[in-house]
């Protein structure tokens, strides 16, 4: 059956490539189309963008900016310890090390492309190797550091194009029995939420468990366990050991779930193709209203996922002032590709201030226990997740 495109998401730009003014005339893009595998039941980009344009020394997603990362990965990994004790652990994609710095640096290995973050967890004795992960690193992490109990990964896996060496790589680089547990949003999630905006050049893939279980298998590991959890907007936890293993019954209960959401079949891609083009006419629809009863309308977090609606959806900085994120590399900077300034936010929402279009709509509990103040004020949030609405 092979590739089968269902959804265009237009023009894009780097989706963490925040820029100057006079950056502009040099901004990359590139067609953001998504498609569906009819052999793995993968869905995957149609045309990859190149590593080294998204993740390079000038990265700027800190994975510990929210308290709810923090905290999630912190109880994670005293998980870990207690099940899988004196383990010698590698992480693929450590970014400012929100997961690796939990352990101790004795045992640990880090890998990172972006040698900003690299640099950071080296310098904290963590023994960084800045490369992207491929086979002939696993062979030289295996020359120097020896076997791994437990190769982990967050919201890295589905950022690389090929899984078959990913996973080969993987393979050969664990211990006996060693344990490849990694978490990135779940396809289920995605269409049930109409959450669009987690595709994005470093999102050239969005995993289900059937999926994932087909291209482990075909390069000698299986899905041993899956868990479900709620960060990002809704992930997968997913336990994967050498073919042979014991396998738990959240495997088949998650494959299961996905076969009655149709994610092995084309036809659901296309009914969701069809309610994000709606989603996008009501998002823009309810923005012109604001701008026309000439309401305040603010963005808050500049995400990834808000690269692709405000890009997709045409919203510039007419419809939308401009965008508060809290991580300092992305403030007094323009927003990718539609140009909205970034800018530091205060201690809270600025009294001017009528609507706030949530970028980090996956954050919303931290995001109203700290804005309780532009609640209670009448103050609105703005999402298109699950439709679009006010909050
Ligand atoms: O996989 C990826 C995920 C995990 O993170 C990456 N490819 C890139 C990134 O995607 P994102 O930018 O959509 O992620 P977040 O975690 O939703 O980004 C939240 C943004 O919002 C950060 O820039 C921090 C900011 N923020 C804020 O300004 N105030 C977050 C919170 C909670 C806040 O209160």
């Amino acid at each position: 059956m092979g590739l089968k495109k269902f959804l265009d998401l237009g023009k894009q730009p780097i989706a963490n490539g925040f820029l100057y003014e006079d950056d502009k005339s040099s901004e990359y893009f590139f067609n953001l189309g998504v498609a569906f595998d009819g052999d793995t039941k993968l869905v995957t980009q149609t045309e990859y963008v190149d590593g080294d344009l998204m993740f390079n020394d000038d990265y700027v997603y800190r994975g510990s900016m929210s308290k709810t990362m923090r905290d999630h990965f912190y109880s994670l990994s005293n998980y870990l310890k207690l099940a899988y004790p004196e383990s010698k652990v590698l992480e693929i994609g450590s970014n400012d090390g929100v997961f690796i710095k939990n352990f101790n640096p004795k045992n640990t290995v880090a890998v990172e492309p972006c040698g900003n973050f690299a640099k950071e967890t080296q310098e904290l004795g963590y023994n960084t190797y800045s490369e992207f992960w491929t086979q002939i690193l696993a062979d030289k992490i295996n020359m120097e550091h020896g076997k791994q109990d437990i190769i982990f990964s967050a919201n890295c896996i589905c950022h690389i194009p090929d899984l078959d060496q990913t996973f080969k790589a993987v393979e050969s680089l664990l211990s006996k029995n060693g344990v490849f547990i990694f978490e990135d949003p779940s396809l289920a999630e995605v269409i049930n939420n109409n959450s669009y905006d987690q595709i994005y050049d470093e999102h050239p893939h969005i995993f289900s468990v059937i999926a994932l279980d087909n291209l482990l298998r075909r390069n000698g590991l299986q899905i041993t366990r899956v868990e479900n959890l709620s960060v990002h907007g809704g992930s997968n936890r997913i336990f994967a050991k050498r073919i042979g293993s014991k396998i738990d019954k959240t495997v088949e209960q998650n494959k299961a779930y996905e076969r009655i959401l149709g994610l092995d079949d084309l036809d659901t891609f296309k009914r969701f193709a069809v309610k994000v083009e709606q989603s996008k006419d009501a998002l823009v629809r309810l923005l012109t209203n604001c701008k026309k009863q000439d309401k305040k309308v603010i963005a808050y977090g500049a995400t990834s996922k808000s690269t692709t609606v405000f890009n997709y959806c045409g919203i510039g900085p007419d419809l939308i002032e401009c965008i508060t994120d809290t991580t300092p590399e992305k403030q007094g900077k323009l927003s990718p590709g539609m140009h909205i300034p970034v800018v530091a936010p205060g201690n809270e929402i600025d009294r001017s201030v009528d609507y706030a279009y949530l970028g980090a709509w996956n954050f919303i509990s931290e995001i109203k226990d700290k804005e309780q103040e532009f609640i209670n004020r009448g103050g609105k949030f703005i999402s298109h997740v699950p439709v679009v609405k006010f909050i």
